[in-house]
């Protein structure tokens, strides 16, 4: 269903019972809300978003291509999450999750401006499903249609943004005794020792070739949040803290305690594709109260 979003802006709102519903808006194809059945929200959205380009929209789901950060000469995290994209009417075939049906095809390519910046064709595809257990996916498939036989290469990350109820009491599982990179510290090399992440102060760190599932526990919530992800080495968590904050003027300056980024991403090892290459990315997003999955 399309319907008008902030400032206008056109969004898809994908509904599989009275309150389960995720929106999507064609401005970054970016996911703004994700609510299970009781109506609750499961995403984090700033109320000091902007919802204008070329700003990205704080919260939700940025999508993080073709640079992840400023590892590149792009602006930061790419162009994708500040381009208008549109529904994809004739989407390649892909299974489908949710029944009844729940989701959207969106479809991006370069503008003008985008090829003088980043000279490769490319078509992005992404699904975003919601799940009629309240699972959400997004698939993304990118593919080189760069007519000049050249090979292009990308980072990537789904710039996650979940909403918990306290940040100290929350708990990340599966990223234990991996090694990461730290980007507080010039992106140097370390190894995460001992038990699950907790949090007690900003961190930004690019954990390497993860597992494909990752939980997130809020204990004051009682819920767990669990990350699935297929093509995406790496996992990068993000929280600003305090004084990081008060420097970013579209978040709220106590909103770090009720946000927690989890990121499936490619960052360490970019992905190169060939002319007529597609490379397939895909997140599951689900939440569960915490009973059921403890000890996962
Ligand atoms: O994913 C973590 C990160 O790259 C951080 O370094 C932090 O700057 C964050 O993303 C937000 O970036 P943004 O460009 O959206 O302000």
């Amino acid at each position: 269903e399309l319907a008008k979003g902030i400032n206008g802006l056109d969004k898809i709102v994908l509904r599989q019972s009275r309150y389960r519903s995720a929106e999507v808006y064609l401005y970054g194809g970016h996911v703004t809300s994700w609510k299970n059945e009781n109506g609750e929200e499961l995403l984090y959205l700033s109320s000091k978003a902007i919802f204008k380009p070329p700003k990205p929209i704080r919260g939700g789901i940025p999508l993080c291509f073709p640079q992840f950060s400023n590892l590149g000469t792009l602006e930061s995290h790419g162009f994708a999450r500040n381009r208008i994209w549109e529904v994809d009417a004739s989407p390649p075939p892909l299974p489908t999750y949710s029944s009844p049906n729940a989701f959207v095809d969106l479809i991006l390519r370069p503008t003008e401006d985008d090829l003088k910046t980043w000279p490769h064709n490319f078509e992005f595809r992404m699904r975003v499903d919601l799940g009629s257990e309240g699972e959400l996916t997004l698939t993304s498939r990118i593919r080189n249609t760069n007519a000049d036989g050249k090979p292009f290469t990308f980072t990537f990350a789904y710039h996650t943004y979940f909403s918990v109820s306290d940040i100290s009491e929350v708990r990340v599982e599966g990223l234990e005794t991996l090694d990461y990179l730290d980007n507080l510290k010039n992106r140097e090399r370390f190894t995460e020792q001992g038990d699950a992440i907790t949090f007690e102060s900003e961190i930004d760190k690019i954990y390497l070739s993860t597992p494909t599932k990752i939980a997130i526990l809020d204990h004051e919530k009682k819920r767990t949040f669990v990350v699935r992800k297929d093509g995406l080495a790496d996992a990068v968590v993000w929280n600003p803290w305090d004084k990081k904050s008060k420097s970013i003027s579209d978040l709220g300056d106590e909103d770090y305690k009720h946000m927690l980024c989890v990121e499936a991403a490619a960052v360490e090892r970019p992905i190169t594709l060939k002319p007529g290459e597609e490379w397939k990315g895909r997140l599951e997003l689900s939440a569960v109260p915490s009973s059921y999955s403890s000890g996962q």
